[in-house]
């Protein structure tokens, strides 16, 4: 084979492959292949990571938390696209969140209305801030102050925002009680041996009185648990105490605690500990 017939195979090689770019071109295969249907959605996770950072940057350094995104222009932002499907972005302040309508355009705050699943099903979401659980436990009353739990004591639950409502969008809607705790505190699970890998976790009994429920009961203004300590069983090894929440257990209607949106809680595994 000599030089001369090499190039012509290599000529006759580069021809058949711009045809076939060109059949792919034709039959729309390539336009797709550069254009696959996800790309919209990364588009719109990036874009919203954007304005996530800058919500979080602005809430840190001004007073007055944000409440309408074009005010990250032009200090935070220098300008606020719509979606890839041509749609603004929605803030929730209160709640923390910001959402694309997705591909349908449609989005509607009614969370639990037959419809809404339809409409919200391809939004993207992204909070930034936290989703409700538990933030910290620890004790609030010592009374023998050994810093540890004896009968009598207090300690507090506190959550990471508010709950209640049903995600009725309704205006009384922060006002609803979708969840009562239970007095015996049978919601939260305590246990004395946690370790993540080890099946065999120990479980306390507590009997503990709850002394406020306002958070439970959709408080707006509230985000914490009070229980007094009935009787604790004996804690003769002097181990911590974590809680943990049940988000399945006490909601009567749902069984669920939501978030005054209608979101469902977030559980916390065993992470927090009861610190004196
Ligand atoms: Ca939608
Ligand atoms: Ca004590």
């Amino acid at each position: 084979m000599n030089l001369k017939s090499v190039f012509f195979s290599f000529l006759k090689f580069v021809s058949y492959a711009v045809i076939i770019l060109v059949i792919f071109f034709i039959t729309g295969i390539l336009p797709q292949l550069y254009h696959p249907p996800h790309c919209e959605l990364s588009q719109a996770r990036v874009s919203m990571k954007a304005i996530q950072d800058a919500v979080r940057k602005y809430n840190k350094e001004n007073d007055k938390e944000l409440t309408k995104l074009s005010n990250l222009v032009p200090k935070y932002l220098k300008e606020i696209k719509k979606d890839p499907w041509g749609n603004e972005y929605i803030l929730l302040p209160e709640d923390g969140v910001l959402i694309s309508t997705g591909p349908n355009g449609k989005y509607t705050p009614y969370l639990f209305r037959e419809d809404s699943n339809l409409i919200n099903r391809d939004n993207i979401e992204i909070y930034y801030k936290p989703k409700l659980r538990i933030a910290e436990a620890k004790i609030t009353l010592d009374k023998n102050k050994n810093g540890r739990l004896d009968t009598g004591d207090r300690f507090t639950i506190f959550f990471t925002k508010p709950s209640g409502g049903k995600g009725t969008g309704d205006i009384d809607d922060t006002q609803a009680k979708p969840v009562k705790v239970q007095k015996n505190g049978k919601d939260f699970r305590f246990l004395n041996d946690y370790d993540p890998d080890r099946d065999n976790i120990r479980e306390i009994n507590f009997s503990v009185l709850l002394v406020s429920k306002e958070m439970l009961n959709g408080d707006k203004e509230s985000d914490k648990v009070v229980f007094e300590v009935e009787k604790l069983e004996k804690n003769n090894d002097n181990r911590d105490i974590f809680v943990c929440f049940d988000p399945s257990s006490t909601d009567y209607v749902n069984g669920t605690y939501w978030d005054r949106r209608g979101v469902k809680a977030v559980s916390n595994g065993y992470a927090v500990k009861i610190e004196p």
